[in-house]
């Protein structure tokens, strides 16, 4: 049923409207009898990890996908940027974007690196070549854009500012699996670019990831240092680290491909549910992407306004309580957080900083089907229509909560 008073609000006694819990993420299983049937053979194969046959077939695989020379899996996303970085034998300060998550410096620390955060876009939500120029210092070696909730990075402007500067361009292309840009896959921009197959993406490998390069000899470093084994050896590189995808991983992320379209188109039919009724909401936008490019539709990203009757964190927790699991996404920024807060002279991120106060996640995945992305729109119409009287209502409560314990 419809609620239709703040009253009905779980938040404030009513029922929850939905009965399971509804996450971001796009957890997609793939049917049992087709995991079964790889499984089994994997078994029979006796064969688990160290570039297995669907390892290999999974980088043919996302290769002609992608149409790119050379696809490399990894075992998560996170592994695949380090790894990255070590391919473009990098020494210095690498520019990053702080509105992101934090795998993407974490990586570039474990490489040896240096960030150094630029601000983004506040439209894109991504480095632009005007934020990242600001940053640009003597020890400066590289930029790592992020294609964030998918949208291409500015691969144009960046890729013409570090020609400029001699910077090398690498990619956190994590959310942007079957994106494009000017008519072509996400996949090839850059020197490399990292993907990931966690559980809660398009592909998933329940984790997993995969790196894509047209670059023959970073390809073979990339190889090569994904292996710490001697006789795995193509290039001449230096750090080595365990970085393999398991057969099971693999498994799991080619069913995953099998399936791609039928996820997309399902990720589209509740992203115009949001679309259309987004079109009439004062003070939230939704983060939109063109029509014109390709796109998996894998989040639904909204961005409150300061000037909406409640505040973004008020709506989560309202959301909440409806058994919607709305998310912070990217909430702190990642230079507010150990150990990069502790770094000296903090930098000014304005726009990082009001999107991590204003932006948030709501679900998106197989769990949601377009009747539910309607009901949650329901909920977040009488949120804003009632957003005056809630907002006291919420602090009473919390207030209240934690005088009582
Ligand atoms: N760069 C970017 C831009 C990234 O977004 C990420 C990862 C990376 C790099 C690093 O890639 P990986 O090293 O992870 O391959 C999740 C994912 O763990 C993470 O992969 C992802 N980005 C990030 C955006 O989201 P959490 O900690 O917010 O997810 P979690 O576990 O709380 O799950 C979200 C929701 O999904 C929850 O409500 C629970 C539900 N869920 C989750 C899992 C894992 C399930 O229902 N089933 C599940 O199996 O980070």
């Amino acid at each position: 049923m419809k609620k239709t008073h703040l009253t009905q609000f779980a938040c404030f006694g009513g029922t929850p409207s939905f009965a399971e819990e509804l996450p971001v993420g796009q957890i997609n299983l793939p049917p049992w009898d087709e995991f079964e049937a790889m499984f089994a053979d994997i078994f029979q194969r006796g064969y688990y990890t160290n570039h297995g046959p669907l390892v290999a077939e999974l980088e043919t695989a996302v290769a002609r996908t992608l149409g790119v020379r050379h696809a490399i899996c990894i075992t998560n996303g996170t592994v695949a940027l380090a790894i990255a970085a070590l391919t473009l034998r990098l020494a210095g300060e690498v520019i990053v974007p702080a509105f992101t998550f934090p795998g993407t410096v974490q990586a570039l620390s474990w490489a040896g690196l240096k960030p150094v955060f630029a601000d983004v876009d506040p439209t894109t939500h991504t480095l632009s070549a005007t934020t990242v120029a600001a940053r640009i210092s003597p020890h400066s070696c590289a930029v790592l854009g992020v294609h964030l909730w998918g949208h291409p990075c500015d691969p144009v402007g960046l890729q013409a500012l570090c020609d400029d500067h001699g910077l090398q361009l690498f990619y956190d292309a994590a959310h942007a699996f079957g994106c494009g840009h000017a008519g072509r896959p996400i996949g090839g921009l850059g020197r490399i670019e990292a993907f990931s197959f966690h559980a809660t993406k398009i592909i998933s490998g329940a984790e997993g990831g995969c790196l894509t390069t047209d670059d023959d000899e970073v390809a073979s470093r990339a190889r090569t240092i994904r292996n710490f084994h001697q006789a795995e050896t193509f290039a001449n590189v230096g750090l080595r680290i365990n970085g393999k995808m398991s057969e099971a991983q693999a498994a799991m992320a080619l069913l995953s491909l099998r399936h791609f379209d039928r996820h997309r188109g399902r990720n589209r039919r509740i992203f115009d549910v949001y679309r259309q009724r987004a079109a009439t909401w004062p003070d939230i936008r939704l983060y939109d992407f063109p029509d014109g490019e390709a796109h998996n539709y894998q989040y639904a990203v909204l961005e409150i306004s300061p000037a909406a009757a409640l505040t973004r964190d008020e709506l989560i927790t309202l959301l909440h309580a409806e058994n919607v699991l709305a998310r912070r996404y990217f909430s702190p920024g990642v230079h507010r957080l150990s150990p990069y807060a502790e770094q000296p002279d903090p930098p000014a991120l304005p726009v990082t900083e009001a999107l991590c106060r204003n932006v948030m996640q709501i679900p998106l995945g197989p769990r949601v089907d377009a009747e539910a992305a309607h009901r949650i729109c329901d909920l977040i119409e009488l949120a804003l229509a009632e957003g005056g009287s809630i907002a006291p209502r919420l602090r009473q409560a919390s207030h209240t909560e934690a005088r009582t314990g």
